[in-house]
């Protein structure tokens, strides 16, 4: 439970996790079914044994409510977490003509003449995206990902579905059911997205007053994915349960392949080393009511005192 229970799952995965390869050869340790879980009224769950940038996880989220898919949005905010994502798009595209970009993640890494040239060519890209409106329409979109399926999903006859809406307005006008449901996994859409879901489902409850909700997440970095996505999450409820007038509740972690790079193992060890501090607490603006309004300035952060931030590269 709490923060507890996230250190004691890395460490449960670095000791029993099995040794698998993954889709982006780094190899990972990993475990197969897991779960979490957080007392939101307890406190809003951001970790506290390593700096986790609320900034990010907030504006990434926004993004994804307002039912927008290109990181222009995100590179207004100065938060560069899809970048990775649409640069590859573009230097695999015929219009990329600059130098070979082939592997840029795993390279950058290694080699610190070709991590110079990357950063020029992700500079260059960035700036493109953020002044140049019709490259951006281009090569700054991810395709079919998070804020499309929540905000638009596209059905068979040609008209669109709103699941956040929807699933708000249900959560209002008939708390009990246990339908409230938003699903992101829309596997017409998967080949058409920078990367398939990996936060895939997610279900609201309501009781005594309180909103609970519980994510599905097919596929979880607990290092670097997974603080975020609990971040992400609990912020999420505890904007529904301000719209409608409840508590916060629970926030339910359920998790697929939950894994550890083995290039992150170092950076867990690190961090279970560290002891757990209170968790801060989040205040949003009272002036608004409606989730689809909120902007950066309304959510403020007590209390957060974090261990400092831990460094690790990211599997691309
Ligand atoms: N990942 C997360 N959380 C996220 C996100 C990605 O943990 O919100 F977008 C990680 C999980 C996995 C990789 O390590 O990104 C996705 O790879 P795959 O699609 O092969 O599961």
């Amino acid at each position: 439970i709490g923060e507890r229970g996230y250190l004691d799952l890395c460490k449960y995965i670095l000791e029993n996790g099995i040794k698998k390869a993954d889709r982006t050869n780094t190899g990972t340790y990993s475990v197969f079914g897991q779960q979490m879980r957080f007392d939101l009224s307890e406190g809003f769950p951001l970790l506290t044994t390593k700096k986790v940038p609320f900034r990010l996880v907030a504006s990434e989220l926004l993004w994804f409510i307002k039912g927008d898919t290109n990181i222009r949005y995100l590179l207004q905010h100065n938060n560069n977490i899809w970048n990775e994502w649409a640069f590859k798009k573009w230097v695999e595209s015929d219009a990329y003509d600059g130098p070979d970009m082939t592997n840029f993640s795993k390279r950058s890494q290694q080699d610190a003449a070709f991590r110079e040239t990357y950063q020029k060519q992700m500079n260059r890209f960035k700036e493109r995206i953020l002044h140049d409106q019709s490259f951006a329409e281009k090569y700054g979109d991810l395709g079919d990902v998070y804020g499309k399926q929540w905000r638009a999903w596209k059905t068979s006859r040609d008209e669109t579905i709103d699941q956040l809406k929807e699933t708000i307005d249900s959560i209002r006008n008939n708390p009990d059911s246990r339908r409230h449901i938003v699903t992101a996994w829309n596997p017409e859409d998967i080949p058409n997205m920078a990367l398939a879901p990996c936060h895939t489902l997610f279900q609201f409850y309501v009781a005594e007053g309180k909103l609970s909700c519980q994510l599905y997440q097919r596929s979880a970095d607990m290092f670097l994915g997974v603080p975020f996505n609990i971040a992400s999450y609990a912020l999420l409820t505890h904007l529904i349960a301000h719209e409608c007038g409840l508590q916060v509740g629970e926030f339910v972690h359920s998790l697929g392949d939950a894994h550890i790079y083995t290039n992150h193992a170092e950076q867990v060890k690190t961090q279970l080393g560290r002891d757990i501090r209170p968790f801060p607490s989040l205040e949003i603006n009272k002036d608004k009511d409606s989730v689809f309004v909120f902007d950066m300035s309304d959510f403020e952060l007590k209390g957060y005192h974090p261990h400092p931030a831990i460094k690790a590269p990211i599997a691309v």
